[in-house]
């Protein structure tokens, strides 16, 4: 079993972090009832442990399942108020903020990437999401619809889906736990959060602050798990009545079956990506370089969204690669406690393995790299920006999610090609394209199919604005008040106070 708390070692800093190491289960951290299992965190950058936490079982999951339905029927669910719901989240949203720097670190310790990233950047719109939804939970409202102005009338409530199963990803631990919990609370429901068994410590620690905000218990439990044990028993749980999740399409496919195979949980997805970033002759070339080098090198290209394959019109070609090689060089990849660090390393061995696989599938299949494709020597899971020309439709590195800072840059002549080849993909997730002729923008972002497009710029997120994927990119949207379906059930009630029947 598992001791409560561990002492984390921040080398940079000489501090120690206390974090939990058990299940967070109605407000409390227990061991597992049934599990002598641990998950081993390990540091990116060094290839060293960092601590252990319990890996919790199927039978953990139930558990925590029970904490969420008891909490549900009791103080959460109907019985609370959307101003308390609103309160509580703000409150959250506050104890985040005033722990900003140590979770940043943790969050670098654990996942990799830079600490002033992931304090500006992840927490900085966690903390707003937060207050985003706890301004819409006293907002959610149904309709009243006449039926016969006499004798009935219908009205519509919009009440909690009920216990909700998340599952979240590696690549940015906080702010995925963020745009999952915070919708889920604002409409009412409770939740059994499992964080991914390489990132589990921001997870543990935000939950110490979900008891300091108030939350009753059982209104938000975490499990930590590996993927197969307690994310899968969560998707199959009969007493789960939705199940989010973020991760590879292969993984959503499972939950997907898990939901219809046991009680048809609602299910929303968001998943795998090959996205397409289209540069027109129109575009000003230094600012489409900037835009399309941040598209794949944000957080390492370890991003759903990441803009892995570019196309650019011939004319600009050659002008457009080499600005855009030169701002690939000008990336810094390092230790992210090291300030000179823009991006860190990937996230894991695995991880670091898989993308090697694709450099080298990429140099066998023919297709010529102009940047990065050299192993560096040392310690930690670094992968320098790597870009690759003369690709070929169907080519490995041009067809699969790689989840790292790989690009692939094509070529084309006319805007219909243009369009062909950026939909030529299974997923669709996001695309970009740059151009200064407005009646292009505007057709070329009719026709690409993904759920977000953005034009003139690539990979900005706002929380008032939906996010989600077309094709096998996902089901479901997340962020702004379309998320709010994901987590209610609409009820409509028939009132007849006049009519009689014979
Ligand atoms: O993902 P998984 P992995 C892509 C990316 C990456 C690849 C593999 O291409 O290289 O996926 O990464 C949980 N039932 N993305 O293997 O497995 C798991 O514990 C229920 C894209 O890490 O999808 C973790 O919590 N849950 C992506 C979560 O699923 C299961 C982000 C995600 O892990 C499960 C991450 C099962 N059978 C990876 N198996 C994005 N869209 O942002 C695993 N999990």
């Amino acid at each position: 079993t598992m001791s409560k708390f561990t002492q984390v070692n921040v080398p940079a800093t000489g501090k120690t972090i206390s974090v939990p190491t058990g299940l967070f289960i109605n407000n409390e951290f227990v061991p597992s009832v049934d599990s002598q299992e641990t998950i081993q965190c390990i540091n990116p950058a060094t290839e060293e442990p960092i601590c252990s936490v319990v890996a919790g079982s199927a039978k953990d999951v139930d558990v925590a399942v029970a904490a969420a339905r008891s909490a549900l029927k009791t103080t959460w669910g109907k019985n609370v108020s959307g101003f308390e719901r609103s309160r509580l989240l703000n409150k959250l949203a506050d104890l985040i903020e005033r722990d900003a720097q140590e979770l940043a670190e943790l969050e670098a310790l654990n996942n990799g990437k830079p600490v002033k990233i992931a304090r500006d950047f992840d927490i900085g719109d966690s903390v707003g999401c937060l207050r985003y939804y706890a301004g819409w939970a006293d907002k959610i409202v149904g309709q009243s619809i006449d039926i016969d102005n006499k004798t009935k009338l219908a009205f519509t409530k919009h009440e909690p889906i009920g216990v909700c199963g998340q599952i979240i990803p590696w690549n940015y631990p906080i702010m995925m736990w963020a745009w999952k919990v915070a919708p889920a609370l604002a409409c009412g429901c409770t939740i059994v959060m499992k964080p991914s068994e390489f990132t589990p410590l921001t997870a543990l620690k935000l939950s110490e602050l979900v008891v300091e905000a108030g939350f009753p218990p059982g209104v938000v439990n975490t499990v930590p798990a590996l993927g197969s044990v307690g994310g899968a028993a969560l998707a199959a749980h009969p007493g789960v009545d939705k199940i989010a999740f973020t991760g590879s399409t292969v993984t959503g496919r499972k939950i997907m079956e898990a939901a219809a195979k046991s009680n048809l949980k609602k299910v929303s997805l968001e998943l795998g990506g090959k996205s397409p970033q289209l540069i027109f002759e129109s575009a000003d070339i230094d600012q489409a370089a900037n835009w399309a080098a941040l598209g794949i090198l944000y957080n390492t290209g370890q991003d759903c969204t990441a803009g892995s394959r570019v196309y650019v019109q011939d004319s600009i070609y050659d002008k457009f690669l080499q600005t855009l090689i030169e701002k690939a060089k000008a990336l810094n990849i390092g230790n992210g406690f090291d300030e000179k660090s823009g991006g860190g390393p990937v996230v894991s061995k695995v991880q670091y393995d898989k993308i090697w696989s694709y450099i080298d599938a990429g140099k066998q299949e023919g297709a010529k790299c102009v940047l990065g494709g050299e192993k560096r020597p040392g310690k930690g899971y670094f992968v320098d920006p790597t870009i690759f020309t003369e690709i070929k439709p169907g080519m490995k590195i041009v067809k699969d999610e790689i989840f790292g800072p790989v690009l692939s840059v094509g070529r084309f002549k006319t805007e219909e090609e243009a369009i062909n080849l950026a939909n030529d993909t299974t997923y669709g997730l996001g695309a970009g394209l740059h151009s200064n002729d407005a009646g292009q923008c505007m057709r070329v972002s009719q026709a690409l199919e993904a759920g977000t497009v953005w034009v003139n710029q690539y990979n900005l997120l706002y929380n008032n604005v939906p996010f989600g994927g077309k094709k096998q990119s996902g089901i479901g949207r997340e962020l702004g008040s379309y998320a709010l379906d994901e987590y209610t059930s609409v009820k409509a009630i028939q009132w007849n106070y006049g009519e009689k029947l014979d």
